[in-house]
């Protein structure tokens, strides 16, 4: 009798160990084999690692541009993760719509933890009073939402860069807490513009200012690793090709001063654009991007229909990035020494 007792207590904290070790298993998984593209039966884009609790969550833009249409982007997908092999899918989190204030398409976002709450940063177009690519906040308990606005408006309008080059300079927010707490706001498109978060995490608390950085276009993604601080994005070194391949830059703090690094991607397949998201995960680094070379039931990827990729990320000992090269493998072998 006791016997029995105790292997039925066994069982029981065999199930309960297993669904604290993944409280996902009942998502559905988007991908199993850690291959490239992450996720092949949706076009995806710009993607958003954030890491949580020993789970990678992976925010992006679920493309979804017709024949002659460069975008459209209807919503921000997540997917998430324990062991870079098995993606659970998590389905929409947000939508432009969500923006009472905004129009329309899900453009490139990064999402961070402060004191316990999810604060997504993120592209939308501001509605016709203010008309132009416009930067808002939505929070949330949990990685997977539910997201509501933050703010009932733009963190960042067109307007509030009047020497920006065009309607759109004002796209691709990236986040990043200093170890004072500050959090720092990058964004931008041909202009880097930076500027620190107030406390609230909604309302900017300084000037916003213009960061000159080379070859910059977009996608800006900050980071710090060994005391050093990482600034990747997408920019076009005419001399080499038209295209955007991702470029990084380095600072001994987060407002710089900024000193080139160089590539650390060429040119995506098949895509202009190509967008970084990096990530310490498990005491390893990655690199996530996106191309278009995935095509889904005969309709080919395209600049509005790209798909999300990831590559192991190595450093040099004196800390500069080595280049990556994008591989079908992605993240399915062996990470090498
Ligand atoms: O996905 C729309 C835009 O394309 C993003 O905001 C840019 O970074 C580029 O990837």
């Amino acid at each position: 009798m006791l016997g029995r007792i105790a292997v039925g207590l066994a069982v029981v904290a065999l199930v309960g160990c297993s669904s604290i070790r993944d409280a996902y298993t009942d998502l559905p998984v988007a991908s199993r084999d850690g291959r490239n593209p992450i996720i092949s039966d949706k076009f995806t884009a710009d993607p958003a690692p954030m890491v949580h609790d020993g789970r990678l969550y992976l925010y992006v833009g679920h493309d979804e541009a017709g024949e002659g249409e460069m975008f459209r982007i209807t919503e921000w997908l997540l997917y998430s993760t324990e062991d870079l092999v098995t993606w659970r899918d998590h389905g929409p989190v947000l939508r432009p719509e969500d923006f009472s204030w905004a129009s329309r398409d899900a453009w490139a976002s990064e999402v961070i933890e402060k004191d316990g709450r999810f604060w997504f940063y993120t592209t939308v177009e501001h509605d016709e009073t203010d008309h132009g690519k416009a930067i808002g906040v939505a929070v949330a308990d949990s990685p997977a939402g539910p997201f509501q606005d933050a703010r009932g408006s733009a963190l960042v309008r067109n307007s509030d860069t009047p020497d920006g080059p065009h309607w759109w300079d004002d796209i691709d927010p990236t986040a990043f807490e200093d170890d004072d707490g500050t959090v720092w706001l990058y964004w931008g498109n041909t202009v880097l513009y930076a500027a620190p978060l107030a406390e609230d995490m909604i309302s900017l608390a300084g000037e916003i200012r213009q960061v000159p950085m080379q070859h910059f276009v977009e996608g800006p993604w900050l980071f710090k690793r060994e005391g050093l601080y990482y600034l990747a994005y997408a920019g076009i070194d005419e001399a080499e090709h038209e295209w955007e391949q991702i470029y990084y830059a380095t600072a001994p703090s987060v407002t710089g001063p900024w000193t080139f690094g160089g590539k650390i991607m060429g040119i995506a397949e098949n895509s202009f654009t190509i967008h970084p998201g990096i990530v310490e995960f498990k005491g390893a680094w990655y690199l996530f991007y996106h191309n278009a070379a995935l095509s889904i039931d005969g309709v080919e990827g395209a600049l509005g229909r790209r798909s999300v990729r990831a590559e192991p990320l190595f450093f040099n000992p004196d800390g500069s990035i080595r280049p990556v090269v994008a591989t079908d493998s992605g993240l399915s072998l062996p990470r090498p020494e």
